[in-house]
């Protein structure tokens, strides 16, 4: 078969991107057709997105990608819009660091205990879960008038094709579905009070989700009928089914604004010990489980950066590889570095707090986060292995985070295992190859992430030293 082109729009807290591939029996190419920056608004109401700003985004996009077979969207999770009866969009979408759903947890833990929670949806605690954002929102005018939710990348392919979908790697996001069955939990959404018929029906990646409405094709100067496939839309669902693991024994760390650290299992772990970790059972391509854990990740970085005015990176992370190592760190999966502002003091508090020294400079602030995410993925890969019993025998790091060389390097140390880093572009090939298999080109996830090792650049760092210095560094943060 002929090798046939698909547009990837892939939207990621700080920008979003409409790349194209091109995708045949040995060939994976990918090529940017476009970027564009998310702005966050804050309103006297809270933190939005944007929406309609990334929607001119997706249109620009699609017209610089020009003629293509298909379109794909995924983007971060948990996010929503909320439609009225005639379809229009009630407000601009809540952004998950909105501040709403502080204390609301402890709410909804009040009707259903924590530890049911996490037997009936295997979902971490986080406080943005659209569960805990609807509980929210519950009294609000805008919930009351809405007659339609969608995930954010289905909001899109609504505006896109005029179709109504709930995309189920990016539903399980939510808390509102069961992991075993794949299903909402009906009994649990009507004990909490959530109205599921908010949701439009449930699809699977592959599913067909309409196609580009008229009035899309002339504005992006394109000829129909094109197809919108739908694709694993949570944007780390996209990143792990791009994974070029060769083998069994792998785990993945989702680089970008998070790291998303853990295993892909074919069952969910629903134990006290697992919840207690905080390891999220999330769904991802062909019924598979990405059991993870949520790590701040290069937002931790990008924050301080932003503060510091938006210093020179290539010489911010070259001044941190000079720094002497693991001289203080933060627990860089605490929910305390969640909100915006103010980083590089909320770091120094969080050190002084724990007894060590204090970072002063940008380079030593820049070192500590460097070594607390390390430290965050050893203790991610290496709970996650206990937990379930899986032998690892290498990590593949893989998005915007394979671009900064120190934090794989210190993060193969940190395991005690070889890395291999790439594709940065992960989530927008997960997006391509789902949508190339849905069109016949590809065969099953084995065969997806073997043509991405073939084809893309990867880069392998092996473990230097042993592991003593980042157990003792380990044990000075005490927590799980
Ligand atoms: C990463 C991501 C992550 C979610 C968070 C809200 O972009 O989708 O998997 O936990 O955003």
């Amino acid at each position: 078969t002929a090798p046939k082109s698909f547009a990837a729009v892939d939207l990621g807290a700080s920008g979003g991107r409409v790349m194209v591939g091109r995708v045949g029996e040995n060939t994976l190419e990918l090529a940017e057709a476009h970027r564009f920056p998310n702005r966050p608004v804050r309103t006297p109401e809270g933190l939005r997105w944007d929406v309609l700003a990334l929607y001119a985004g997706v249109l620009d996009g699609l017209r610089a990608a020009g003629r293509v077979d298909s379109v794909g969207i995924d983007s971060w999770a948990v996010d929503y819009g909320l439609l009225d009866a005639d379809g229009a969009l009630l407000g601009n979408p809540v952004h998950y660091r909105d501040a709403r759903t502080e204390g609301i947890a402890e709410k909804v833990w009040a009707s259903v205990p924590a530890a049911e929670l996490y037997a009936a949806t295997g979902l971490q605690y986080a406080p943005f879960n659209t569960l805990y954002q609807l509980t929210a929102a519950r009294a609000s005018a805008q919930l009351a008038s809405a007659r339609h939710l969608l995930l954010i990348p289905d909001l899109l392919a609504y505006w896109l094709t005029g179709e109504m979908g709930t995309e189920l790697t990016n539903a399980s996001t939510t808390q509102l579905i069961d992991p075993g069955t794949r299903d909402w939990s009906y009994g649990l959404a009507e004990r909490l009070g959530v109205d599921l018929r908010l949701f439009p029906p449930l699809r699977r990646p592959g599913d067909p989700a309409g196609t580009l409405l008229p009035h899309v094709l002339d504005e992006t100067g394109t000829a129909g009928p094109v197809p919108v496939t739908t694709v694993g839309s949570h944007d780390t669902a996209s990143a792990v089914a791009a994974v070029p693991a060769t083998g069994e024994k792998f785990a993945y760390i989702c680089t970008g604004t998070w790291s998303l650290a853990g295993l892909e299992l074919d069952a969910p772990v629903l134990t006290e010990a697992s919840r207690a970790a905080n390891f999220t059972n999330e769904l991802g391509l062909d019924g598979t489980v990405r059991y993870l854990r949520n790590i701040m990740g290069l937002w931790l970085l990008q924050e301080c950066v932003r503060e510091w005015g938006d210093p020179d990176l290539g010489e911010l992370l070259a001044a941190a590889a000079e720094v002497a190592p693991l001289r203080s760190v933060v627990d860089a999966g605490d929910a305390a570095f969640l909100a915006p502002g103010r980083m590089p003091s909320r770091i120094a508090d969080a050190c002084r707090a724990s007894g060590q020294p204090v970072p002063e400079s940008r380079a030593e602030i820049t070192r500590c986060v460097l070594d607390s995410l390390a430290l965050a993925h050893r203790r991610a890969i290496e709970r996650a292995r206990s937990l379930t019993g899986r032998p690892v025998d290498v990590v593949h790091i893989v998005g915007g985070g394979t671009r900064n060389e120190l934090l794989c390097r210190l993060t193969a140390d940190a395991c005690g295992l070889p890395v291999v880093a790439g594709p940065a572009e992960a989530a927008a090939l997960g997006n391509v190859l789902v949508q190339a298999r849905a069109h016949g080109l590809v065969g099953d996830r084995a065969e997806m992430r073997d043509l991405v090792a073939r084809t893309q650049p990867l880069r392998r760092y092996e473990p230097r030293g042993d592991t003593a210095a980042w157990r003792a560094a380990e044990a000075r943060l005490g927590t799980p």
